[in-house]
């Protein structure tokens, strides 16, 4: 039997392909191996936004908007790989938000979850479900899905913090809702503390205690977090991938603040040079204190204080300080883990 010419098989198989076309069918065969990639190929790219490039500019957006005009005044970190996407990995959205003194961002609620990390200024707060929490730099604060939240800044310096989402999240499933509270600003129905006076002293109110999926405690102040690194460093060498790196928990379970969201800290000593290490959460760092450089798969950037940087999904990532360093860090970890394809490797 003659072989049949290549060509003709080829142009057999493209002729099929438009006859089906009509009907809403596609061959599986021509994508199967980018469907079912033997490890995670991202289309988002290690990053890093120095925050040195980018302070002017939000500065400008002070200038050419209010925040109660804009809603949120927000510059969107777009990762190089998902640009017009409001993305910074495929996941999660990055943006630095600006309050000047006087001004308030209108109070909404939303399924998206949201977390703050004050980067610049204090004076600032976010309110949630009725309670104010001053913001300084460091500071870690959640806002659960579908709490009524606002922010405004009575003080005198202008305040900008990173805003952290699981907008994707939620658009993946399409399962976003979103309403505006019928005032700008919600009525204060509990002192500032009092979450943190239930919740975050290492005691539980008798109860009946809120539904556990969501920390109840909503500010995760940054002296004591830095006092926990303080002490660890004191106590233990540090772990050769992370340095002394804790995870902020919710006090009633011990697990996550937020079941989409995981958010960390961690302390590396001067002169450290981490093992490499990758995991399929892409992670979103903000550099807090200290200066150093982070290899991120073939790339490497120089960071200092206040800069942004991204690890994708499985890129190895690994770090030398030039001095004490403290970052921040965000991913999707929790969902990844609730849904068991959570994976890490070090080295
Ligand atoms: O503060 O509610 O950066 O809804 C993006 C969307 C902040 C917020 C953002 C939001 C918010």
């Amino acid at each position: 039997m003659a072989a049949i010419p290549q060509t003709s098989v080829q142009a057999a198989r493209a002729d099929f392909y438009r006859r089906m076309e009509k009907h809403n069918l596609a061959p599986l065969w021509e994508v199967l191996h980018a469907l079912v990639p033997p490890q995670p190929q991202t289309p988002c790219r290690p990053a890093l936004w120095r925050y040195r490039d980018l302070r002017p500019h939000i500065l400008e957006a002070g200038r050419v908007i209010s925040a109660k005009e804009a809603i949120r005044r927000v510059l969107v970190l777009e990762n190089p790989g998902l640009r017009g996407q409001s993305s910074i990995t495929r996941s999660l959205y990055c943006g630095l938000q600006l309050i000047l003194p006087g001004e308030i961002a209108p109070s909404h609620r939303h399924t998206q979850s949201a977390l703050r990390f004050v980067v610049e200024g204090s004076g600032a707060y976010t309110a949630v479900d009725g309670e104010r929490t001053t913001m300084r730099p460091g500071d870690f604060i959640i806002t659960p899905p579908w709490t009524w939240h606002d922010h405004g800044n009575p003080g005198n310096e202008a305040v900008v913090w990173m805003d952290g989402l699981d907008i994707n999240i939620l658009a993946l499933f399409d399962a976003q809702f979103a309403e505006n509270y019928p005032e700008d600003v919600q009525p204060v129905s509990r002192r500032e503390g009092e979450s943190y006076v239930r919740y975050g002293n290492n005691l539980l109110p008798l109860g009946p205690l809120p539904q556990s999926r969501i920390s109840p405690l909503f500010s995760y102040p940054y002296g004591r977090s830095r006092e926990t690194l303080h002490a660890l460093q004191r106590n233990a060498p540090p772990d050769a991938c992370h340095g002394w790196k804790m995870q902020y928990s919710n006090p009633l379970t011990g697990g996550f603040a937020m079941p989409t969201i995981g958010a960390f800290i961690q302390l590396l000593p001067k002169g450290f040079r981490s093992e490499p290490y990758r995991c399929t959460d892409g992670t979103v760092y903000a550099a807090v204190e200290g200066s150093g450089r982070v290899r991120i798969g073939d790339q490497s950037h120089d960071f200092e204080p206040k800069d942004t940087f991204v690890v994708p999904s499985w890129h190895a990532a690994s770090f030398q300080t030039d001095s004490e360093c403290v970052l921040f860090s965000y991913s999707d970890r929790p969902a990844q883990m609730a849904l068991g394809f959570w994976r890490e490797r070090r080295g």
